[in-house]
């Protein structure tokens, strides 16, 4: 543990270095910069320890890809990990600078989407905690996830320039550039009988890795996350100088610069743009490159890369993994192909996220042989050999060749190419494992059932609860003893206290101050006033049709013209909290949200019903705001169409801070329902194979919709709300394509308002309530991503 007056000459001196000036002179910019800058010192020093130890034992390594980490603000994460934020805030006080103003200037890291992005940070936070040795493998955006602003109801987007006071966290190394190739052709030939193959003509572009120090909680381990930018090659295109063609020369590499400028904002969605292409390869190539040339310095060989290196594909982004390893053991180090195979194989793995047939990644062959001419023609061997061996398992099945095919008509299917080579895949939640193995992937599944494994998603607990709720943190360790912080599972031992009216009191009394505290956010944020007396139903999470906001404005305005109609009824009064950002090309999302805000200003403008009913739809949807608004949920909203969302982890979060789950049984609330007991959530909604079944006999929503749901799809297109949205009301009926209602919005309706009554009802028992809460606490420990990380260590890199 540091010294404070040893951290306090280093934070001088740090002011010093900078910006030449005093801890009494400092700004509060300044000073937030000094700060992070000693912290990112400490771990660099940390880190140089713990990487000499690891190299020492020789141990395996783990290299995770992922296009996204969401890691959000990192100040006090660290400064709780290493155990100096106690130190560190007095420092600050004493010279009248307060820590939360100073963690209030960092800006969010969105370098992710959503759940997946945030995954990965969660596991590298928990991998560090553990002792493993990770290194995260990403690309350093520019513009991270574009802030979210909304406009007469309309979502717009802007650019997040997170790098201006987020840059303190990141240390370039450019000695480690590498370069990667696109375009050119590609000449193959056969010199005394030996395959040869020259790639030509391509264009170079440099990536200059960036580390950002990853610290754990209660340990001296320290990882790094490497985000790679793309750079001006060393070397210009030396033949369009010497043609004299000077603009274009340098015009071409302005356009590599671009390749790192910006995250693309669709999640569970796929748009096969070029730039993504080569943002993806730029990843891939240069991680790789520098993988081999770390394992050759210390090993001088290659040949045990598998016993010491395991390479995790996050999703299929970074699937191109497979050709450029193969591609990087023949042409750079002369492996033969058949080694060079099993070397592979036995190297990566890979995660499935989601079945959402769009988000499944296919690249045009012509754009991918434009940008990849080697990297195809591996691809494209690969599946020569793919279909020889299908052919040989079953012979009369050509339809089950072209389905697991890795390139088939004149696409390239990433997923596949996955499937084909990585020795361990697995999926996130055990439903969506099962949905794998019996549905989409089920083919790959019978020709080798052990290579499927499931790992059910975790989180970064000591983020989302001790950092997020210190007062629930601080209560539960009068309670139980700290044991928890290292062992999540030790949450379990609340369960003694189930039935204690002390300890009812106290759990609702911490969760009444979160809801006062996000109360206050949303007055500021919103300049709308909610009662923190009310029940605080929160859907939280990326904007997707399969999500089913829809459900949940549909089932408001129902509320709404309820309390229209008996104004007097004994009603439990509500907060409904919105967040969510739509990517920028999804306009029925974008739709949805304007709904939503738009049933919010009618309720919030209508004196008869707002002290009973609140809507606020909460802009810019981030993992700081998260922070705030998770510990205040009385009711989590996890209300996906069953057999759509993979595992979801904002469940766990708001499980974890006491939340009660408001659920179909789809993703990890399977999981949460089977900790917890039906007693203890709210379940609703046909199950998966009930919805499946429903496809199969036929889905019209019609025949599901109620005289009530329709007076409520009526006020949609009556101009009642400010506009009119005629759309969304044709996508629930209209039967274009086969595809009306194809979420079963209207299917699902009728059990969903039916567990709303029951959540309503409840609450009006706050003794009941509280009990619930502190169950959902207790049995949340099963979803840390220690548990998480330790399953993958043990079942999938075999540390
Ligand atoms: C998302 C799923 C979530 C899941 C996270 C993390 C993608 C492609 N998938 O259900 O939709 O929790 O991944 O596994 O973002």
């Amino acid at each position: 543990m540091q010294k404070k007056d040893q951290l306090e000459k280093s934070i001088q001196e740090t002011l010093v270095q900078l910006f030449g000036c005093s801890m009494e002179e400092a700004t509060e910019k300044q000073m937030y910069k000094a700060v992070c800058t000693t912290v990112r010192d400490l771990l660099a020093e940390r880190r140089h320890a713990f990487s000499k130890d690891v190299l020492a034992r020789g141990g395996k390594k783990v290299y995770y890809m992922s296009m996204e980490f969401l890691v959000g603000t990192s100040l006090r994460n660290n400064l709780y990990n290493m155990g100096i934020l106690k130190q560190v805030t007095d420092i600050l006080d004493r010279y009248g600078f307060s820590i939360d103003k100073l963690c209030a200037l960092e800006p969010d890291a969105g370098l992710g989407n959503g759940g997946l992005g945030r995954l990965a940070s969660c596991y590298m936070d928990a991998a560090t905690h553990l002792g493993y040795p990770v290194t995260g493998y990403s690309i350093r955006y520019e513009f991270g996830i574009f802030r979210q602003k909304i406009v007469d109801g309309w979502q717009m987007e802007f650019p997040d320039n997170w790098l201006e006071m987020g840059d303190v966290w990141l240390r370039s190394r450019p000695d480690d550039a590498v370069e990667v190739r696109f375009g050119g052709e590609v000449h193959e030939w056969f010199d005394q009988g030996v395959f040869k193959t020259a790639h030509v003509n391509y264009q170079t572009v440099t990536a200059v890795p960036h580390d950002m120090y990853i610290s754990g909680y209660d340990t001296d381990a320290v990882n790094r996350l490497v985000l790679w930018s793309a750079k001006l090659p060393q070397s210009f295109d030396m033949a369009a100088f010497s043609r004299g063609d000077y603009v274009r020369a340098l015009e071409q590499n302005t356009m590599a610069e671009t390749i790192s400028k910006v995250l693309y904002p669709a999640d569970d969605h796929i748009e096969g743009k070029r730039l993504r292409l080569k943002q993806q390869y730029l990843l891939v190539s240069a991680s790789l490159q520098r993988i081999l040339l770390e394992h050759l310095r210390h090993y001088k060989t290659l040949d045990n890369l598998a016993d010491k290196v395991a390479i995790h594909i996050n999703d299929t982004h970074p699937a191109l993994c497979v050709p450029e390893l193969m591609r990087l053991l023949l042409d750079q180090y002369d492996y033969g192909w058949d080694q060079a195979w099993e070397i592979t194989c036995k190297t990566l793995s890979y995660t499935n996220h989601t079945v959402m047939s769009e988000a499944l990644e296919r690249w045009s062959v012509d754009l991918f042989r434009e940008q990849l001419p080697r990297i195809f023609a591996i691809c494209a061997e690969i599946n020569r050999r793919l279909m020889e061996k299908l052919q040989e398992a079953y012979p009369n099945d050509p339809g089950k060749w072209a389905y697991m095919a890795c390139i088939q008509d004149g696409e390239v299917r990433m997923a596949n190419l996955c499937l084909a080579a990585c020795h361990k895949v697995n999926g996130v939640s055990r439903l969506h494992t099962d949905i794998l193995k019996n549905g989409i992937f089920h083919d790959y599944y019978t020709l080798d059932e052990d290579r499927f494994t499931n790992v059910t998603n975790g989180i970064a607990y000591r983020r989302w609860l001790c950092q997020a709720n210190p007062a629930l943190t601080a209560y539960l360790k009068d309670l139980i003893g700290d044991g928890f912080l290292q062992d999540a599972t030790q949450l379990e031992k609340l369960l003694k206290y189930k039935g204690d009216a002390e300890v009812r009191r106290s759990l609702l009394e911490i969760k009444r101050e979160n809801k006062v505290r996000l109360a206050n956010k949303i007055a500021s944020a919103n300049g709308v006033p909610v009662d923190p007396d009310s029940l605080f139903d929160v859907q939280i999470k990326r904007l997707h049709e399969y999500k089913r906001q829809l459900l949940n404005v549909l089932h408001i305005l129902k509320l709404y013209l309820e309390l229209k109609e008996h104004p007097n009824a004994d009603f439990v009064p509500r907060t409904f909290v919105f967040a969510a950002k739509a990517s920028a090309g999804y306009i029925r999302a974008k739709q949805i949200i304007s709904l939503i805000v738009a049933v919010s200003n009618l309720i919030n403008n209508d004196p008869q019903v707002r002290d009973k009913l609140r809507v606020v739809f909460m802009e810019d949807y981030k993992v700081s705001l998260a922070e705030i608004i998770i510990p205040a949920a009385d009711i989590s909203e996890q209300i996906s169409l069953a057999g759509k969302e993979a595992s979801g982890t904002g469940n766990m979060k708001m499980m974890i801070n006491g939340a009660v789950t408001l659920g179909t049984l789809d993703g990890a609330n399977v999981e949460i329902c089977q900790q917890v007991g039906e007693e203890n959530m709210f379940l609703f909604g046909m199950h998966a194979d009930e919805v499946e079944d429903l496809w199969r006999r036929g889905y019209d929503p019609r025949q599901f919709l109620t005289p009530e749901l329709d007076t409520v799809l009526h006020m949609l297109t009556s101009g009642v709300l400010g506009q009119r949205f005629d759309d969304i009301v044709a996508s629930l009926l209209t039967n274009r394509f086969g595809t009306a209602d194809a979420y079963m919005t209207i299917a699902d309706f009728g059990d969903y308002a039916r567990a709303q009554r029951e959540v309503s009802e409840t609450y009006r028992n706050k003794a009941r309530f509280a009990d619930m809460s502190l169950v959902n606490t207790a049995k949340a420990g099963i979803f840390s991503a220690d548990r998480a990380v330790k399953e993958y260590a043990e079942d999938i890199w075999n540390l």
